[in-house]
């Protein structure tokens, strides 16, 4: 059992028959959603969860944020689930029943570029664009490859867990054991780890940085972007900095609530809020302190 799965127990799972179920229940509601980097057609896509949480959410409006569907890969290796076709009739779905959907296309869809500014199935295809929450804030919305310029390093390596970090460790005694009885020098693979990390924080802070520095420049009050698979909600010298993170490995959405506060929400928080009433809590935040 993956450490995610423990949320789908138990109330998900049926007591007599072992079976998981869906039990009926309203969806959370929130005024705008925000997703990218879902990458269908890769096996790393974690289309069922993306499921689960599209179905329990609603919106009036919601954006996806690029990289829904990853051509790269699909050109490469044809791989496409159910669960793949299952997102795409959701979308489509919620489109036809009044739910503003945004395409905003990223690298890895680059082919669906042709289209922007064009409508399919209630669906609007644009490159990018200016959202204004409830509170009036001014939001820059792209997908955020353009900013990539020439940062280019093994960014997957800011995702090194600490586990995978020990084990590094671990080979890297074995292995100078074995290049010392070899006769060769101690080489330390955890520094030269340690320098590719280094780079790759570097990279995405540079990357948040060049996306703050447009938004300021075009006169906004922040940016939503996805693209480096790292989500985050933060101030940068006064500009808004939010990035909806993935689909593949965060498993999380940007929200505007009702009242226009922005935050993260994870499929976590989504699948647990629904089958408690944590999900009340939700809204607390659109009650302004008296
Ligand atoms: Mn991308």
């Amino acid at each position: 059992m993956k450490p995610r799965d423990q949320f789908l127990t138990p109330d998900f799972i049926d007591a007599a028959t072992g079976n998981k179920f869906d039990p009926p229940r309203a969806p959370v509601r929130f005024r705008t959603i925000w997703i990218s980097d879902v990458h269908l057609g890769t096996t790393g896509c974690q289309a069922q969860r993306l499921l689960e949480f599209l179905r329990k959410t609603e919106s009036e409006t919601l954006y996806l944020v690029g990289d829904i569907i990853d051509g790269w890969q699909l050109k490469r290796r044809w791989y496409w689930q159910q669960a793949h076709n299952d997102v795409v009739q959701i979308v489509l779905k919620k489109a036809k029943k009044g739910t503003e959907v945004i395409f905003i296309p990223g690298n890895h869809d680059e082919a669906i570029r042709e289209f922007i500014d064009l409508d399919f199935g209630g669906i609007r295809v644009r490159d990018e664009l200016v959202h204004t929450t409830a509170q009036g804030k001014r939001m820059l919305v792209l997908h955020g490859d353009r900013f990539d310029g020439v940062i280019a390093c093994a960014k997957w390596l800011a995702y090194v867990g600490d586990n995978l970090y020990s084990l590094i460790l671990k080979f890297n005694q074995w292995f100078n054991v074995w290049r010392a009885r070899a006769g060769l020098p101690y080489w330390s693979l955890s520094q030269y780890l340690k320098l590719k990390v280094k780079n790759a924080v570097s990279y995405i802070s540079s990357f948040e940085n060049a996306l703050a520095a447009e938004a300021r420049q075009r006169g906004l009050d922040g940016v939503i972007c996805g693209h480096i698979h790292k989500p985050e909600i933060r101030d940068i010298d006064g500009i808004l900095y939010c990035n909806d993170g993935d689909w593949v490995e965060s498993l999380s959405a940007l929200v505007e609530e009702p009242c226009g506060e922005l935050r993260l929400v994870t499929w976590q928080e989504i699948v647990m809020s629904h089958t408690s009433a944590k999900h009340e809590k939700v809204n607390d935040l659109c009650v302004s302190p008296s």
